[in-house]
This record gives structure tokens, sequence and C-alpha cells, in this order.
């Protein structure tokens, strides 16, 4: 297995496709998709655009469906829920279908959904996630941070590096083996130094604070849980994700 970390949707090299390719929003759309999958969400429907997200959503009958949209942090006027993961509770979202629009999640997911074998990974799910892989053994791996609106994220980078740094434990392999560029090796170096405090490493960050500014700590203590959740979202079709 070799293993690429891009830190942006953006960084991603035109024209190739991974064996398989991780889409990484700790803060906060994969953390939350996975905690919705958790209280029984039965699949997640992944829009950038507000408008055929709502025309897409409305095929279901309300009781069925719930959208859930942000930008800039904050929950879109008109839609049921925000992007908490919090917000996920077994009486509001169990059995329902989700449909799910964010600011650079959701973008994340639409720049690599052409690869053949699409997940999503948070820390929450980190081990899962790691199974997984062991498991399916794809030849190449790409870890793509989503960002935010184009720069570099310190929680999705540190989550990659996570994910790296146990693959390299369970497999007895060193970096020079499993990795692929110099961003997953400066990822695991960063997982490394940090292990011991994600959640002040996810208030240091900058959208970490942009969420502080917005009252969202307890969001942050959610999301930098390591192995908390063993489950792990992959894309049945492109824009549709359900459980592995
Ligand atoms: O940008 C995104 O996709 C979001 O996760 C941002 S927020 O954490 O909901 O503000």
């Amino acid at each position: 297995m070799k293993l690429f970390v891009y830190h942006t949707p953006e960084e991603v090299p035109d024209g190739a496709s991974p064996d398989c390719a991780i889409a990484i929003d700790v803060l906060r759309a994969t953390s939350t998709m996975a905690a919705a999958f958790k209280v029984g969400v039965t699949a997640i429907h992944v829009f950038s655009d507000l408008a055929l997200l709502r025309q897409a959503g409305e095929t279901y009958p309300p009781a069925e469906r719930l959208l859930a949209g942000e930008r800039g942090g904050a929950k879109v006027e008109g839609f049921d829920l925000g992007n908490s993961p919090l917000d996920h509770t077994v009486e509001r979202s169990s059995q329902r279908r989700l449909f799910m629009t964010t600011t650079n999640g959701t973008r994340c997911l639409e720049r690599i959904q052409h690869a053949p074998m699409v997940l999503t990974a948070a820390l929450t799910t980190r081990q899962a996630v790691v199974d997984f892989l062991l498991k399916r053994a794809p030849e190449t791996v790409w870890l793509v941070g989503s960002g935010w609106e184009g720069t570099y994220s310190l929680e999705d980078t540190v989550c990659a590096g996570a994910i790296i740094e146990r693959l390299a434990t369970q497999l007895g392999q060193d970096l020079k083996t499993l990795t692929g560029n110099d961003s997953a090796i400066a990822a695991v170096s960063l997982y490394q130094q940090w292990q011991d405090q994600l959640l002040e490493l996810l208030r240091l960050a900058s959208h970490g604070q942009r969420l502080l500014r917005l009252d969202q700590d307890a969001d942050l203590a959610y999301c930098a849980q390591l192995d908390v959740l063993d489950l792990v979202p992959i894309q049945s079709t492109p824009g549709v994700l359900v459980l592995s």
C-alpha cells in the first residue's frame, strides 16, 4: 500500500486516480457524517449546490429526509440542521436520508468521487478506517484534507497522519515503504507531536478558532476523540454515502 496526502481538494492531481480516495474534514463534515450513521441515518447525499440539494431532498417525504446545510460555520436558513455532529440523535436522524452541504467537506468529496473506492474519515473513525484499509488492501490511497476554501487545515492533516501512523504500526512497515509523498511524512510528524493533545490542536487551528467564536467548543471536543466509532462511510454511487 502507498499513501499520499493532499492538504486540499485543489492539490489533488488532475488526470490520475488512486485505488482508494479518502475525504477528511475533521471540523466538521466527516465527523458529522460518521455521527449521523452511528445513530441510524440510512444514506448521505452530498451536494455543493443548495438548490440542487433542496430539489433532490424534496423527492422524499419529510419524515424520511433531513436537510443539513452549513455556510461559514452556521446553519443554512430553512434547513433542518447545520453541520454539528451533536445534532444527530436516534430520535431525530434514525431511518432518514441526510441531504448535506458544507463549505469544504462536500467539495472535497466531489473532487474525488470518481475514484473506484471513496471513503470518509475522521479522528473518531480512525481505527475503523485503518481496519478497512488493511482488509481491502488498495494499492494506492489518497488522503485528502478538505482544508478551508483552498487553504491547509491542521486538523485534517493530523487525522491523515493518525491513519498512516497506525497503518505503519499494524503492517510493521516504515514510512519509506508506506508513504508516497512528503506531505504524508509531514502528516505523521504532526500527529506524533500532538497525539496526546488533539483537542488543544483543534482549538489552535484557524477553523477551530472560527468555531470557538461561534460557541462550538462542544463540537471540537467531540471531533477530537480518537477511535470512538466503529464504522466507515463509503460511496455507493457518486455523491451518495452508505455504511461499508
Ligand atoms: O467546511 C466544511 O465542510 C465544514 O465542515 C465547515 S464547519 O465546521 O461546519 O463550519
